[in-house]
């Protein structure tokens, strides 16, 4: 489901959970699990997090969410254990994270990559929000980190379109830092982290920190809010559309019954 590596320094977290590195709650468990061994570990001085396969994630298992929507589950406390640790784990965490977005990423999986440092990206990474599309507002702290990272206007209109955003024009917006060849990209991605490696890991942690507290000092509270929203969210019959229409394999009619 998930494996690690500690090599020159570098420890390299792959999601492997076949075909899409969807996440379900062991996944979810799974990555905070890593993550603190990352965070222990003195000879790990930079986090690769990747995914095995053409995928990175694509975000919250639908199966496994349509087992807890037909259980009335609390989303809110869904959120409290599984994506809302993980995103103030990678924030947290005194030690530079790169996304290598080897594919495609996804809904909470696009969460978990804005959490992070730095993304780099083959050509053929696509960004999807996702969340509009089950009839959900965005959670995993896409609500703070996509508007904090590329404006609200741009975030808004990828949210409510809910198109792929590609490499090249997530790199121009700044979403994405670097592009890296699929040939390249294993090799590339781990140079850039071998270079960081040999920084001066106390002063990156405390820059996580500035950053932290200048730009994002609300995440605690937006990650609470966001479960709050989408509380309100889930028994709505917009989300049974929009989740019935993805495992149906089929584009979601919002109208439906709305006549
Ligand atoms: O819990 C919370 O509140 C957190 C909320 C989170 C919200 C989300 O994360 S919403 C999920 C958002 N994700 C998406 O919208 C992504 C949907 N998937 C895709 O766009 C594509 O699958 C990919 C671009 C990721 C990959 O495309 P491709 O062509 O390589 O694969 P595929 O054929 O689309 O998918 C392969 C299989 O994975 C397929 O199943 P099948 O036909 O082989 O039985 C597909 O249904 C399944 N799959 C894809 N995404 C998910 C999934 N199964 C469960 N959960 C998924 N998210």
């Amino acid at each position: 489901m998930l494996k690690t590596r500690l090599e020159n320094h570098v420890f390299t977290i792959t999601l492997d959970h076949p075909p899409v590195n969807a996440f379900n709650a062991a996944l979810t468990r799974a990555l905070q699990k890593a993550l603190r061994q990352a965070a222990a570990e003195a000879q790990a001085r930079v986090v690769v997090l990747t995914g095995a396969g053409k995928v990175f994630s694509a975000g919250q298992d639908l199966t496994e969410m349509q087992q807890g929507a037909e259980a009335e589950i609390s989303y809110r406390k869904h959120l409290q254990e599984t994506y809302n640790p993980l995103i103030l784990q990678l924030r947290a965490l005194p030690k530079p994270v790169i996304a290598a977005l080897n594919g495609p990423v996804a809904g909470a999986g696009l969460g978990v990559a804005l959490a992070c440092d730095l993304r780099v990206a083959v050509p053929e990474a696509r960004l999807t929000v996702g969340f509009n599309a089950l009839g959900l507002a965005p959670d995993s702290g896409v609500s703070l980190l996509l508007p904090a990272l590329i404006g609200l206007g741009r975030a808004t209109e990828i949210t409510f379109t809910n198109r792929p955003v590609e490499a090249e024009e997530a790199h121009r917006w700044g979403l994405i830092n670097r592009i890296f060849p699929g040939e390249r990209f294993a090799a590339e991605t781990e140079q850039l982290a071998r270079q960081l490696a040999q920084g001066p890991l106390h002063a990156y942690g405390l820059t996580k920190r500035a950053f932290n507290r200048a730009v994002l000092p609300n995440l605690a509270a937006a990650l609470d809010y966001e479960g709050h929203i989408q509380e309100i969210a889930r028994p709505h019959p917009e989300h049974y559309e929009g989740l019935h229409a993805f495992l149906e394999k089929r584009s979601p009619d919002f109208l439906r019954g709305r006549q």
